[in-house]
């Protein structure tokens, strides 16, 4: 058992944690490297240590400071956040190993479930939907090629150790399967140290829907839901919403099931999210589970009046989650906006300075994630978001009029951020029916707009829709992969 949890990471997510144990009675200790001494995180904590220089290796990324930094504050508990540790099942072992509760999966379900053919092996055996495709690795162009003659193009090669896009190909032909192998691999090589790849069919148009979990250790487990996670740009989500524009009651209650059932079959504890691929025809194909709490899980704290951040704490001091899955109601349509540092006109490049003025919006039905502040200097050396904007309403359609409203009121000042693109994107009549899909946004600013070439910002969508992969080797190449196949 704890009482004081050590807060393994930084910005809006630190302070979301520190506001969790607040509210449970647990201390806090922030850990923050030398570009972080004027954080929120710090100020708001019990306690806190400095535990490196600005780089992430040196300090949010150095399993040995963080370790020390526990040990010296006897924190008889870690919360890694999203990103940096949270996913490293040797981080979660040395914790274990040193006695401090790694409030999360345990070393081992993190390791398998991380593995992505493993993964889809195991929901697999555990009834959920996967994707038609390679059995394991493809460890040849000759391989892939005979797997792809019994399957027909197009299909995607993908890194086992995959993320963030690298190492994905999609080929729609013999020269393009040759061609994508070899470049994936590299690819993946170069990025994670493992050049394995695996080969899917690819789902045309689909849209990107995930299940919350969570699971305590005693045997229960609830889905909370659904997020639709389509609206991205290169891998980077940029809009998440509940509930899912193409979605029913009933592929709800399905999805639910099979989330669970999964969670269930390798015994997950705490918080999860299992993604999945939906197409245009219903169908739903298991993709990947994430053992953490993500960047959009307030989506799902407000459609169900939940506090998940809580129950992860509740769940890692061996408490029973005292839910009855028909009691968790979804009540709310929500909407997030990632707020970046960006500049959106230069490529969405980082925009690291000082903010020198800053309003947050307010009233009814929105709520403001962030730890920015006025006078505060964004670093260059972390992730670019700096807020997330969550609105929710009775309706879709009245979340969005909100989301519009409370942009509106949303001031940054000193750096440009992602705002006045959000902006640009509820005027998007697709987006505002609710009829995107996965290719939403990819080629932006490139594409800009539908309504002619005098036309300055207009934010359009490519239809219909393929090309989940900013792959190829120019821009040019990629808008080249729309080209539809349907
Ligand atoms: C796919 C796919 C289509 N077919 N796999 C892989 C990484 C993940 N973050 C998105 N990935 C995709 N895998 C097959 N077999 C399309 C995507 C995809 C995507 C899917 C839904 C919504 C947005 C997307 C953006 C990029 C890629």
């Amino acid at each position: 058992m704890f009482n004081k949890v050590l807060i393994a990471n930084r910005g809006e997510i630190a302070l979301r944690v520190i506001r969790a144990c607040r509210e449970l009675g647990l201390q806090t200790v922030a850990v923050y490297s030398e570009a972080d001494r004027d954080a929120l995180h710090v100020r708001f904590a019990d306690e806190d240590v400095c535990i490196g220089p600005a780089p992430s290796k040196d300090s949010y990324l150095d399993i040995k400071r963080i370790i020390a930094a526990a040990e010296i504050t006897n924190a008889g508990a870690i919360h890694p956040g999203y990103g940096f540790l949270a996913e490293n099942a040797e981080f979660a072992e040395i914790c274990e190993s040193c006695s401090i509760t790694f409030i999360g999966p345990t070393p081992d379900q993190i390791r398998k479930l991380g593995d992505k053919i493993n993964a889809k092996e195991m929901m697999k055996k555990a009834g959920v939907p996967t994707i038609p495709g390679s059995e394991g690795i493809v460890s040849s162009f000759e391989e892939a090629l005979e797997l792809t003659r019994e399957m027909g193009y197009p299909v995607i090669l993908k890194a086992v150790s995959g993320g963030g896009g690298k190492g994905m190909r999609i080929c729609r032909d013999d020269a393009g399967l040759e061609r994508g192998f070899h470049l994936a691999s590299a690819e993946a090589g170069n990025a994670f140290g493992n050049p394995d790849l695996y080969l899917e069919k690819l789902i045309i148009g689909p849209h990107h829907v995930e299940i919350q979990l969570m699971c305590d250790t005693h045997g229960n487990c609830f889905h909370f839901g659904e997020r639709d996670c389509s609206i991205q740009r290169r891998h980077q989500k940029l809009i998440e919403e509940t509930p899912s524009p193409l979605m029913t009651d009933e592929l709800r209650e399905r999805m639910g099931k099979a989330a669970v059932e999964g969670a269930r079959m390798v015994g997950y504890r705490g918080a999860g999210t299992i993604e999945f691929l939906v197409d245009s025809d219903l169908n739903y194909y298991f993709m990947e589970m994430n053992t953490r709490i993500q960047v959009e899980h307030p989506v799902t704290e407000e459609a169900f009046e939940v506090d998940l951040v809580q129950d992860q704490l509740r769940v890692a001091m061996g408490e029973r989650l005292n839910y009855r899955q028909e009691d968790l109601v979804h009540k709310w349509a929500v909407i997030e906006c990632r707020i970046n540092a960006e500049d959106v006109e230069k490529g969405f490049r980082p925009t690291p300075g000082q903010i020198t003025a800053l309003h947050k919006p307010g009233g009814p039905g929105v709520r403001v994630d962030t730890a920015a502040y006025t006078k505060y200097h964004i670093p260059p050396n972390y992730d670019s978001m700096i807020a997330k904007l969550i609105v929710k309403a009775r309706t879709r359609k009245e979340a969005l009029v909100r989301l519009d409203r409370s942009l509106r009121e949303f001031i940054v000042e000193g750096v440009p951020t992602t705002i006045p693109f959000h902006k640009e994107i509820l005027k998007n009549p697709d987006f505002m029916a609710g009829t995107y899909d996965n290719n939403f946004l990819d080629d932006y600013p490139k594409r800009k707009t539908d309504t002619g070439p005098g036309e300055k910002k207009g934010v359009t969508m490519k239809r219909p829709a393929e090309n989940p992969t900013a792959d190829a080797t120019t821009e040019e190449a990629k808008t080249e992969k729309i080209i539809t196949d349907k």
